[in-house]
């Protein structure tokens, strides 16, 4: 058994009722349990794309998938939730989005998914959310509670 640290972001239609939806699909997986889950957070929109803010949330994850496995699982639930990679634009609005972040201490970088993470450790949406469950998990000894009290946290709030 393997953990995971996912998160979770939208930014088009009902972004809260989305990740709800996510997560009712990842709970319904027999090959994954949901350790913890994060609170909801409205994010300012990173990245060079004018668009809405996103709802963004984290969650700690067991499994017994390996992390191509899990990630093409995240993959699907995108694509049963009507997410559109076709002309999509890179850092742009998206119906849903569900990243693996931190598999155990994997490191490794396939077609799939890249482990660490590439960009984790600067934005503060996937930190915040993440730090708040698994504040203790270590990446090259470095705490998560560490690196997100390292960041601006200005655009992410808690919304309940
Ligand atoms: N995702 C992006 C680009 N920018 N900004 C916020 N606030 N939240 C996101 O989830 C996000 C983003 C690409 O995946
Ligand atoms: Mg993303
Ligand atoms: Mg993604």
């Amino acid at each position: 058994m393997a953990d995971a640290l996912i998160s979770l972001g939208s930014n088009i239609g009902d972004p809260l009722a989305t990740l709800h939806q996510a997560i009712d699909y990842l709970k319904s997986d027999p090959d994954v349990t949901i350790k913890s889950q994060s609170s909801f957070y409205r994010t300012t929109p990173v990245g060079p794309v004018q668009q809405d803010d996103f709802i963004n949330a984290g969650l700690h994850l067991t499994t017994t998938l390996r992390p191509d496995l899990l990630m093409q699982r995240l993959l699907d639930i995108e694509t049963k939730m009507g997410r559109d990679r076709t002309n999509a634009v890179r850092f742009g609005p998206r119906v849903i989005d569900l990243d693996l972040i931190l598999y155990d201490d994997v490191k490794q970088k396939s077609a799939l998914v890249e482990l660490p993470h590439p960009r984790f450790r600067e934005r503060a949406f996937v930190l915040v959310p993440l730090a708040e469950i698994a504040p203790d998990w270590r990446v090259n000894g470095v705490a998560l509670s560490e690196l997100a009290a390292a960041l601006d946290d200005g655009g992410v709030t808690r919304i309940d």
